[in-house]
């Protein structure tokens, strides 16, 4: 029987310098420990102890000539967490705060949120601290092309399917996917998010943000609610940022803050996503940008959102962004519901918070698996050598969302912690891949 005290000792001990990491296995084990408490034979044969150390974790050089004809050198990483459900499969980021850490407790979450997607895909996690911003199209392509020529050996459309993440869009996985085809000399699916004249899926670059909202919106019709009216929050200005907006405002929200590192941009009059669109992928601007279109905006330098009064709070652009104070000052001003883009992008503390003061919360592995579950859906396209309507790929989206919600809802009631989703989510996600484990025996 697994002792989880124990357990996370040696975790943080043989993980003594990453934080992030042991942040987001310790918010696992305080879920696990209803298990512990009342199932702890769902505990038996080490699964836990196995799913705490990546099947491996590949660090390499990444040297490129930059515009100047100087070399630069960066560090690139994957880290193939768990294959027990299906090929590992997650994002890269590249971000000048990237760091081993950082990718493995992306690569651990991964393992949860793919599991409660209910198709078949493992956790990984890679990216490099390469920073894309004021990068030429040529530097980036260069990088890119440097960073493939290891990955390579590693990856494959039945062994490790990377997609997208911070600072990595369509443009990087383009001129990943070309050098991976030109080394291999095979087509295959093992990037998702590529262009859709390439393999790409329809709605893929807006199932992240599409998926959230679906998966709020039923949480919110189960409390016999909806957007409809709500004045909504959000962070970032990214892809995931961007279409959450447009699908919030869809469902009858008004969304009135984005932001990026630099600032934020509160809109009384709510968001208009063409002007930002302009900004954000088509110039690659800062936010901040918006007020030269609408005056009538507020632009606060250095300042995240969450001062602005508002019913619903979406995290949608990095990790630890929503802190204890950031709580305290949202449910001072009324918010009932947070539920996260972005991964990890809520404090212990503050989830704590806001949950003691009965706002619902759903963490990222949950409310964020559509931009995966879609890259499963472009999986299964690739495989069968069709392409889908974007109809279609929008209902599976929607119809993907709405189960994890319900799932992390029962399973949540079933544990006896009804309403508490991080329960729900953690155990759900948890009893697939223990369940694989087991039958796959010790390896
Ligand atoms: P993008 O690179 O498209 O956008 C990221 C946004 O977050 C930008 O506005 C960026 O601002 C801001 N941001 C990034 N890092 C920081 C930081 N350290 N401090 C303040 N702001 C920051 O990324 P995505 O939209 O794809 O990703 C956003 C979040 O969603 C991440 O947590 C990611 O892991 C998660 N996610 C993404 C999925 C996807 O499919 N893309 C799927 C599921 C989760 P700036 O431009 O100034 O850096
Ligand atoms: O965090 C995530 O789920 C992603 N960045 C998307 C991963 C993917 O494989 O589409």
């Amino acid at each position: 029987m697994a002792d989880l005290k124990a357990l996370f000792e040696t975790v943080k001990k043989r993980n003594p310098n990453d934080p992030e990491f042991l942040q987001a296995v310790e918010e696992v084990f305080e879920s696990l420990q209803v298990i512990q408490d009342h199932k702890p034979e769902l505990l038996d044969q080490g699964v836990l102890e196995r799913m705490c150390e990546p099947d491996r974790q590949i660090m390499f050089r990444v040297p490129w000539v930059d515009d100047n004809g100087n070399v630069q050198v960066n560090r690139g990483y994957r880290v193939q967490f768990n294959n027990a459900i299906g090929p590992y499969k997650g994002g890269l980021r590249f971000h000048p705060s990237v760091n081993i850490s950082i990718i493995k407790f992306l690569g651990f979450e991964q393992v949860f949120k793919n599991s409660l997607t209910t198709l078949p895909m493992g956790g990984g996690k890679g990216g490099s601290d390469f920073d894309p911003k004021g990068k030429s199209d040529g530097e980036v392509m260069r990088f890119c092309q440097s960073f493939m020529t290891e990955l390579y050996k590693y990856i494959g459309p039945n062994t490790d399917v990377p997609a997208g993440d911070i600072g990595v869009g369509a443009r990087e996985i383009g001129y990943m996917f070309g050098q991976y085809k030109k080394i291999t000399n095979e087509w295959s699916g093992v990037l998702t998010g590529k262009g859709l004249s390439y393999g790409g899926s329809l709605v893929r670059t807006e199932a992240t943000g599409y998926g959230l909202c679906y998966f709020t919106q039923a949480l919110l019709e189960n409390k016999g609610t909806s957007f409809e009216g709500k004045t909504v929050c959000i962070s970032g200005s990214g892809n995931v940022a961007i279409y959450a907006a447009q699908k919030a405002t869809q469902l009858g929200g008004k969304v009135v803050t984005l932001s990026d590192s630099n600032g934020t941009i509160y809109d009384p009059n709510g968001i208009d996503l063409d002007t930002v669109k302009d900004i954000k992928e088509v110039r690659r601007g800062r936010i901040k940008e918006y007020l030269e279109k609408h005056p009538q905006a507020t632009y606060m330098e250095g300042e995240r959102p969450w001062s602005i009064p508002c019913d619903i709070a979406l995290p949608c652009a990095t990790q630890n962004e929503l802190n204890l104070d950031n709580a305290k000052e949202l449910v001072k001003n009324g918010v009932f519901c947070v539920c996260e883009g972005a991964n990890m992008p809520t404090t212990p503390d503050a989830i704590h918070y806001l949950m003691a003061n009965g706002v619902y919360y759903a963490p990222g592995k949950a409310s964020n698996a559509g931009g995966v579950a879609c890259s499963g859906l472009e999986m299964s396209q690739n495989a069968e050598h069709l392409s889908w309507t974007a109809e279609k790929v929008d209902a599976m989206l929607k119809e993907i969302m709405v189960g994890i919600f319900q799932n992390c809802r029962d399973t949540a009631a079933e544990f006896g912690h009804p309403d508490e989703y991080v329960i729900g989510a953690n155990i759900a996600g948890f009893l697939k891949v223990a369940e694989a484990m087991k039958a796959q025996g010790c390896v």
